[in-house]
């Protein structure tokens, strides 16, 4: 009988030759869940078939049957460019590249680069020498590790000596590590050729219109061959530098997720032509990120009062441009220095002073970690397979669609307390099945035992539009006000699939005897 490792939190004294021994049927088998608090595999097992057991979805939510095997392999562990593997997988960047060729209405450099990270906070700025040590250490840490990206402050493209310096070091010491950069793509053009010979398989590029018109109310000036360009003439510039840099991308088999943030009376409406271009010109992924403005972040539309969309008015637009290239929808917007599952920060942990001078790189961690997940993934896909094709049959008899937020620390289960969550991961009930759609941001509600009324208004307002949240764990006042805002919460489905749980729940709820999901 074993001890089950939660795929959501290897963040507790395990070792590595603890997950190994998991593997094997006869030593205790290492749960994904909590290794910081053993589970018995019984448990989670009989949980996970009586319907009664135990996180979540970015971009492409295909799996290894849905896409060619060479893009598979490319994506599979890649937790931006799958929304599945953004379940088991990490990122890091790495602040190495601060200096930029445009300028962007939204964006404070002191506060990182808004085209690829959140504003609003600051970087720790790095050497390349610097991310070594870093990666190294993060690495040896953070078994669930599989990609470093440069994603500003600045641009990895126009500060490039930096970023392929940086590139190059770390891929020496850690070679299977995946290569990601994000840039504007004014100066991508002069540097494809160099991003394929590093091997470099995901590029993003961030592209907010297709007419120069409305890049002149998003970028005030650029700076290209040695001179400063403004108005029209830069907006023409940008955007043929933009389409060129995408176009040899394409041609190049490198996947290019193209970002693109909305700004409403600006691009929104705007941003369905921009999906069709980029789907011509070969985009793998198209991720429409929101305006975070805010006149303490000195921005220029913070400071003008350039509102950033609602959260159902971001799902509107997505929803409109769904039939074009594939969206992410799992996209966190994360600091440029994030380090973690998506959805989580671990970076305060990694700062250059937790980092030793003589980092070395010990690969056991992450070895052992991708043989557990090879095991776990193949259930949760079969699951989630199950769960989609019984809901898609019920809605259609039903006719009622819904939106279900979840409680999740990660790994693909409901296993996260009402009052601790810092975000609800949104999956839509349709006619098509069950789907990730998106998260909605909160403040956590409960702080050692006590939650404050007004952070719960807060929560419950950033659920708009939900029927349902389902979580490990939820208590009667949160339970109360929810019901008072016609949201339904439930902790009945506990560490299950979210899927499945989600499934049981529409089961229960719409008192359908024929909608049965087994684990
Ligand atoms: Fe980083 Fe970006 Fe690579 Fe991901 S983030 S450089 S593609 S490894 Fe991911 Fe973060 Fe969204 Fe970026 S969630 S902000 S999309
Ligand atoms: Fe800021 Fe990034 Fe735009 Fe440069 S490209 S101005 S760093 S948001």
């Amino acid at each position: 009988m074993g001890t089950l490792i939660g795929l959501d939190s290897l963040t507790g004294p395990v070792s590595s030759n603890d997950m190994r021994q998991a593997l094997t049927s006869s030593a205790p088998l290492v749960g994904l869940e909590a290794l910081s608090g053993p589970v018995s595999s019984d448990d989670m097992r009989k949980k996970l078939t009586d319907g009664g057991c135990s996180s979540s979805s970015c971009g492409s939510s295909d799996t290894s049957n849905d896409m060619p095997a060479e893009i598979w392999e490319k994506v599979k562990d890649h937790p931006c460019y799958s929304e599945e593997a953004h379940h088991y997988f990490a990122r890091m960047h790495v602040a190495v590249a601060p200096a930029c060729n445009i300028q962007c209405n939204y964006c404070n450099r002191k506060y990182d680069c808004s085209n690829e990270s959140r504003p609003g906070v600051v970087s720790e700025k790095l050497t390349p020498e610097m991310a070594l040590r870093k990666v190294m250490t993060v690495a040896s840490e953070v078994p669930q590790l599989s990609v470093l990206g440069i994603a500003g402050p600045g641009d990895a493209c126009y500060d490039f000596k930096k970023t392929e310096e940086t590139f190059r070091l770390i891929s020496q010491k850690i070679p299977d590590i995946k290569l990601c950069l994000s840039t504007n793509g004014l100066a991508l053009p002069d540097r494809v050729d160099a991003i394929a010979n590093m091997n470099i398989d995901h590029v993003t590029l961030t592209i907010n219109m297709v007419d120069p018109e409305v890049g002149t109310k998003i970028y005030p000036w650029i700076f290209y061959k040695n001179k400063r360009w403004t108005g029209l003439d830069a907006s023409k510039i940008l955007h043929e530098r933009q389409m060129e840099g995408l176009e040899m991308l394409t041609a190049r088999k490198i996947l290019c997720k193209v970002n693109s943030v909305m700004i409403p009376g600006v691009n929104d409406e705007h941003l369905v032509e921009v999906n069709k271009v980029v789907k011509q010109k070969g985009a793998f992924l198209h991720n429409i990120m929101p305006l975070i403005s805010d006149a303490a972040h000195g921005t220029h539309y913070g400071l003008t009062g350039q509102r950033g969309p609602r959260a159902m008015e971001l799902k509107e637009l997505q929803d409109k441009v769904s039939t074009g290239t594939k969206l992410m929808r799992h996209c966190r917007q994360c600091r440029a220095d994030a380090v973690g599952l998506l959805g989580e920060d671990r970076n305060e942990e990694f700062t250059m002073a937790h980092v030793p001078e003589n980092a070395e790189y010990d690969p056991s961690k992450r070895e052992a970690y991708r043989e557990i997940v090879a095991k776990e993934r193949g259930e949760h896909v079969a699951t989630r397979k199950e769960a989609s094709a019984t809901l898609a049959e019920s809605v259609s008899e039903t006719g009622t669609s819904v939106l279900v937020a979840i409680a999740t620390k990660g790994g693909g289960r409901i296993n996260q307390h009402f009052g601790h969550a810092k975000e609800f991961q949104v999956y839509e009930v349709s006619a098509k099945g069950v789907g990730f759609i998106g998260h909605r941001k909160v403040e956590q509600y409960c702080e050692g035992g006590w939650g404050e009324d007004a952070t719960l208004d807060g929560v419950i307002a950033a659920l708009e539009g939900v029927n349902v949240v389902l979580c490990s764990k939820v208590g009667d006042c949160p339970k109360d006000s929810l019901a008072k805002a016609g949201i339904d919460v439930s902790d009945t489905f506990a560490h299950e699939w979210i899927e499945a749980g989600i499934a049981a729940w529409y089961q229960q709820k719409y008192a359908r005897a024929e909608v049965r999901v087994s684990a």
